[in-house]
């Protein structure tokens, strides 16, 4: 959990009457002083991802910050991305997670430089973490910077990282609704990846209500469909991504 939404396990802990604890949740108390700080975090982190992207336009690096629920398949397309295009671009990647080194592991797998970034109880990343990391992976001009940020519908909207585009993706196991839920996200990105096609004969899952959904939140999405297991769908999305590189 994480100091914004201000829903973390670090209750404040006060002693009652009697002696027993109290745990006062921040939500029972009035939210002027909670707000106040958060506006500071979101302000400093604001201030950082405009020098990530001062970074990214001086060095001509494409830098796409990838969000979506837990298990959509974000690393998955990361390694079907790379392995594709490999010898046309060059990859470093950041990736996000509470614990583990999974992601950067599957990753590291198909060439790419790739720093994996714990969170802890944090529940995305923010652009200092990203600052740090581009220290350490330095990537050259004209790099492709992919950012798998912690997966999470709510916070990561939240946190701007100095990112070109935002990709949100969606499964098809998730439900039509998710737009609709989770509405910062949608509505702060830029492209849509729905992932899981090859799923859709064994669910009942209505993708056009989907796309409704996500038009409702943002009609400025550009949508892709896509299994990155089988690979179907996958040609549209990696020319997008040869075009945005092309074009800088
Ligand atoms: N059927 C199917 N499974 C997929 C597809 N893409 C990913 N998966 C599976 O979905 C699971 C989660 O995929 P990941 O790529 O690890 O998902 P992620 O978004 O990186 O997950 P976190 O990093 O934990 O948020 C894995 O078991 C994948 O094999 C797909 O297109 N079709
Ligand atoms: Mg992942």
């Amino acid at each position: 959990m994480c100091d914004t939404c201000g829903c973390g396990s670090e209750q404040e802990a006060t002693t009652g009457k009697s002696g027993e604890p109290i745990h006062h949740h921040p939500h029972d108390h009035p939210h002027q002083h909670v707000v106040e700080v958060n506006k500071n975090l979101l302000h400093d982190n604001d201030l950082m991802a405009e020098r990530n992207r001062g970074y990214f336009e001086a060095k001509n690096i494409l830098a796409i910050n990838l969000v979506s629920s837990p298990g959509s398949g974000k690393t998955t397309l990361l390694e079907k991305t790379i392995s594709a295009l490999n010898k046309e671009l060059s990859f470093y990647v950041i990736a996000g997670d509470q614990q583990t080194s999974n992601d950067a592991n599957r990753i590291q797998q198909t060439g790419a430089q790739v720093m994996q970034v714990n969170t802890g109880t944090g529940c995305h990343l923010d652009a200092n973490m990203v600052h740090n990391a581009l220290k350490k992976l330095n990537p050259p001009d004209q790099a492709m910077v992919m950012i798998e940020n912690v997966g999470n519908l709510v916070c990561p909207a939240l946190f701007d990282l100095g990112e070109a585009y935002r990709m949100v993706m969606v499964s098809v196991t998730e439900g039509e609704d998710k737009p609709l839920k989770y509405p910062h996200m949608f509505a702060s990105a830029h492209i849509c990846i729905i992932n899981k096609t090859d799923l859709l004969p064994h669910l009942s899952f209505d993708i056009d209500q989907l796309r409704e959904n996500i038009k409702q939140v943002n009609h400025h999405l550009e949508v892709f469909e896509l299994s990155t297991q089988t690979g179907e769908g996958l040609k549209p999305w990696l020319d997008w991504l040869e075009y945005q590189q092309a074009a800088i």
